[in-house]
């Protein structure tokens, strides 16, 4: 199964972290509690849940901002699945936008922002022990927009076998997905080509690398290719947080990751 990272176990498990990244290209993480409370994981799980059920005429003005960033009904192409979404979490303009949209309460609005501050955090803890492991601890991701989204997956008792999502990478940076708590059905592949199950782990969260990690890493970082089945006729919900990439330039690895040894693999 997929490699577990304790995050208040560094530097010690800094060589594994980067075995994670470079052989599986995802991990489980624990103990992250410091930065995102597990009773905050709880409290959005709660709030995602009452966005999923309100009318679907509000849920329609979650627009795109970008091409998938906003509302995606279940449709005859993916018809157990169904997200909302935003652009830019590390945006409070963004966030607030969203919450407008969907008429959150004050409890759900604030649910929503401290969830988003402390993905964030967590994003940047991540990532500077990645820099650290990769021995590059200067390197800055400040500034990188973080798209978010929420996915919900109607399955029944027909549906059982079928998929919920295709299998494809993340294309950006790094992924940190809380979920389900109970339901399970997504799978990993590793590089050998296998499925693997994820299975639930409450209170624990899933980083994936995406193509922008690897092209970032000029190929040391592995994209993990996943996907969703049914595997039980009950609802699933999750949620994601995608770090994208620089706003206005173009991914480029640090020197230090380009050498004879390893000559640049990507062009800019
Ligand atoms: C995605 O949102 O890109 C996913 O792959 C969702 C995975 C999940 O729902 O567990």
């Amino acid at each position: 199964s997929v490699p577990v990272i304790d995050l208040q176990d560094f530097p010690r498990q800094s060589s594994k972290l980067i075995w994670a990244c470079e052989e599986w290209g995802c991990f489980r993480i624990l103990n992250h509690d410091n930065i995102l409370p597990v009773s905050l994981m709880a409290e959005m799980k709660e709030v995602v849940r009452t966005l999923f059920n309100l009318p679907t005429e509000i849920k329609k003005r979650n627009k795109d901002v970008i091409a998938g960033s906003g509302y995606m009904a279940p449709s005859e192409k993916t018809p157990l699945y169904e997200a909302l979404g935003l652009y830019d979490m590390s945006c409070p303009e963004d966030v607030d936008e969203f919450c407008t949209q969907l008429d959150a309460s004050p409890h759900q609005r604030e649910t929503i922002k401290k969830y988003a501050a402390a993905i964030n955090g967590l994003m940047m803890d991540i990532l500077r022990k990645m820099s650290e492991g990769l021995g590059l601890p200067n390197v800055s991701f400040e500034d990188w927009p973080c798209q978010f989204r929420i996915n919900k997956y109607h399955f029944t008792p027909e549906a059982v076998g079928s998929s919920g999502v295709q299998t494809h990478t993340d294309s950006g940076f790094l992924t940190i997905l809380q979920d389900d708590e109970s339901v399970g059905g997504l799978e990993v592949m590793k590089k050998s080509g296998e499925f693997v199950a994820v299975d639930p782990w409450p209170n624990t969260l899933l980083v994936n690398i995406g193509d922008i990690g690897t092209v970032w890493s000029n190929g040391r970082l592995h994209t993990v290719k996943h996907r969703v089945i049914c595997k039980e006729a009950k609802l699933r919900v999750s949620i994601a947080s995608f770090l994208l990439g620089p706003r206005d330039t173009a991914v480029e690895p640090p020197p230090e990751l380009v050498d004879a040894e390893h000559p640049r693999i990507y062009v800019p």
